[in-house]
């Protein structure tokens, strides 16, 4: 009896760890160039720190995946913010790629998990943008992190942002001290 519940077990995880994982394509999401203001430092090297911990916007494991098995979705691109601050409302925009003449083409593909503090957030405000399926489309995705609301005595927020674009891996933090402040950072593919 013992073989077939491990076995099953064994399936099971195999199954889950699919689930979260975004299989490898073909070839690499390539990246052609990444524009962030020169104050913050974009660390692309991954450390692993032990087990993936959730809401800290982190690839502490180094899998390529953040925050993954707390609820968040992935895919070949994923954007994550997170912030320690519970009453500050701090907002995610990532902007798709425009055509040639900078019209909108459109959607492609991208969806966004929370919307915090709004979502019932209990304090682990994270934010979560991901391609759904399949391979990015190509162009400039432009990334700003902006303060919405910060409640008048509180102190500078800190904002962890982390991009997976393929096989490649950014994280940066950003302080922003007032209402209205914002970064904006750009990857072109
Ligand atoms: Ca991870
Ligand atoms: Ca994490």
């Amino acid at each position: 009896m013992l073989r077939p519940l491990i076995i099953a077990a064994t399936l099971a995880g195999l199954v889950s760890a699919c689930l979260e994982v975004a299989p490898p394509s073909e070839t690499p999401v390539d990246v052609k160039d990444v524009e962030a203001p020169p104050d913050l430092e974009l660390v692309t090297a991954c450390v692993p720190t032990g087990m993936e911990l959730c809401f800290d916007a982190l690839d502490n494991n180094c899998n390529g995946v953040i925050d993954e098995g707390c609820g968040l979705n992935t895919g070949l691109l994923q954007f994550t913010i997170a912030w320690s601050q519970s009453e500050a409302d701090v907002d995610l925009v990532v902007d798709p790629p425009k055509s040639g003449d900078g019209e909108d083409i459109g959607d492609v593909g991208l969806a966004r998990d929370r919307d915090c503090p709004n979502d019932g957030c209990y304090g682990q405000n994270v934010e979560n943008v991901y391609l759904t399926d399949g391979r990015p489309r190509r162009g400039a995705y432009r990334v700003v992190v902006r303060l919405a609301e910060l409640p008048d005595d509180d102190e500078p927020v800190k904002v962890r942002l982390s991009a997976r674009i393929g096989q490649r891996h950014y994280t940066t933090e950003i302080t922003l001290e007032r209402s209205g402040d914002e970064r904006e950072l750009s990857f072109k593919l």
